[in-house]
């Protein structure tokens, strides 16, 4: 299967390029490895971090770095495009031109695959919304195994054994994708986000959309209009309202499947709205799959929110320190401003990728609220938030918290959701999570001695 997309030849000399060296690119030294095919890397760093673990799968592969290729070298007959370098038209028009075939690691995965895939993507909620359909499933007893934009790549999968598999697409992913074939595909949410790379908005919903081009079933939001399947769909929705019979929503307090009670909203153990749009989605995807309600009930339940969403930081100060260090853009962190109550102390700051903020002013409207920002953008957060609450600049997570603890009494909560991506100042959101949950300790470490 995969040959149709691979011209997947035994050879010493490389014939597969592989652009980019990270996580996706390791994965991909590992399956053409076991099909003893050798490929090139190439990077526009000069030294990339990934490529010693891409090296000790592959020792004989060897590295382009400084520069991407304007042209594929003698030999190759494929291009691998990893999802987090910017596509370059002037390469793939001449690989195409010449007849080498230019895939996604995803493309290749699919070609593989013979379990059913259920396809994940959105702005937001995305992760969540992955890991609680393959813990539904799990827990309905079925073979599952969940990846891609979530952190195993996709090729990964291939090598554990399962019936099923759950992928997270990024717009990267969709956008570098032939036909993203599934069983099941939702497009869980549109908002701002990636403008930097995809140039507009039309551009990145477009990418999005692809998720449903090759799929059996389409899973909707009955709240986004702006993220339609084709016509010819077969459609389940999900929404916050009451539903039509077939479809999912909220009456009376309870999830339910149309005039079926599935279970009361207050026994599910994620906060907030977004996260109940989130069950509800993931709900629509399991059952189309054949889990039943009991299951779906018990499923959601004994389901953990992911690290660095909405996570409590316990201390005894009296403080709801909240990390959702995983709210990247403005969209995300509007949700959970939303899933929060008065008073609040806001932290954000970091990259904003282009945004404007406005969703965030927009959710602090009316609130009893400040903002301490930080970071690359801490001006543009400044200036759009400034109109509608108290905004303190700061230098950076460290005297966030500082002030934060200062400013806060008991009963304030004090919620990290920095509206931006985090690598203006850190590795990745994980890491920015990790540090203000041990600042949050810190804090309760001077208060027991003062
Ligand atoms: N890079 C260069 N030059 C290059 C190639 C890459 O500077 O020539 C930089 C990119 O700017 C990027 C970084 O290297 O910041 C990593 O790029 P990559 O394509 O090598 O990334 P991987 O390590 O393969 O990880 C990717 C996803 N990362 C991105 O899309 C940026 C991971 O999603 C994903 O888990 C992994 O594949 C497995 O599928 C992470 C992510 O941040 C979580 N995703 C974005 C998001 O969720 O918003 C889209
Ligand atoms: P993703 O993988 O798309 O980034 P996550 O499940 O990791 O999504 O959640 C990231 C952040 O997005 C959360 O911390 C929360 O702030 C916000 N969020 C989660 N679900 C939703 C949703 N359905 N709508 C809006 N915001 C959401």
């Amino acid at each position: 299967m995969a040959e149709a997309v691979l011209n997947m030849q035994q050879s010493q000399q490389p014939t597969v390029l592989v652009l980019g060296t990270g996580l996706t690119a390791a994965s991909c030294a590992r399956y053409f490895s076991a099909r003893g095919v050798t490929a090139v890397f190439a990077d526009s760093r000069q030294q990339p971090p990934g490529w010693p673990a891409v090296q000790s799968v592959m020792p004989e592969a060897c590295l382009l770095a400084g520069g991407l290729p304007k042209f594929a070298p003698e030999g190759i007959q494929t291009i691998v495009v990893s999802p987090g370098l910017p596509l370059s038209k002037t390469l793939f028009d001449a690989a195409r031109s010449a007849g080498v075939s230019v895939v996604s690691d995803i493309d290749l995965f699919l070609a593989e695959e013979v379990g059913s895939v259920l396809l994940v993507t959105g702005s937001n909620g995305k992760s969540t919304v992955t890991t609680l359909v393959n813990h539904l499933l799990c827990e309905a007893g079925m073979s599952s195994v969940a990846g891609g934009n979530l952190g195993t790549p996709a090729l990964d999968l291939l090598d554990e054994p399962h019936d099923t598999a759950v992928l997270e697409l990024s717009s990267f992913q969709l956008e570098r994708s032939q036909l993203p074939k599934s069983l099941v595909a939702t497009v869980l949410n549109l908002a701002v986000d990636h403008l930097d790379q995809h140039g507009s908005l039309d551009a990145y919903r477009d990418a999005k959309l692809r998720i449903y081009d090759g799929c059996e079933l389409a899973v909707v939001n009955r709240a986004e209009p702006d993220a339609i399947p084709p016509e010819n769909a077969n459609v389940v929705s999900f929404g916050l309202d009451s539903p039509d019979e077939g479809h999912w929503g909220v009456a009376d307090g309870s999830l339910v499947f149309g005039s079926r009670v599935v279970m009361p909203v207050s026994e599910i153990p994620l906060m907030g709205q977004h996260n109940l749009q989130n069950v509800l989605a993931a709900c629509a995807m399991a059952h189309a799959y054949g889990v039943n309600f009991t299951q779906l009930r018990e499923g959601v339940c004994s389901f953990s929110a992911l690290p660095h969403r909405m996570q409590r930081v316990p201390t005894a100060d009296g403080i709801n320190w909240i990390n959702d260090s995983k709210a990247t853009n403005e969209a995300a962190a509007a949700a959970s401003i939303r899933s929060t109550s008065d008073p609040l102390i806001l932290i954000a700051g970091g990259d904003g990728k282009g945004s404007s903020f406005s969703a965030v002013a927009d959710a602090l409207q009316n609130r009893a609220a400040q903002v301490l920002v930080f970071g690359k953008d801490a001006l543009t957060l400044r200036d759009a938030l400034s109109p509608v609450v108290p905004v303190s600049q700061v230098a950076d997570l460290g005297s966030a918290v500082a002030a934060a603890y200062e400013q806060a009494c008991p009963g304030t909560t004090v919620l990290l959701a920095p509206a931006c991506a985090s690598l203006d100042m850190f590795s990745n959101y994980a890491e920015r999570g990790e540090r203000f949950a041990s600042l949050v300790a810190e804090k309760r470490i001077m208060e027991v001695q003062e």
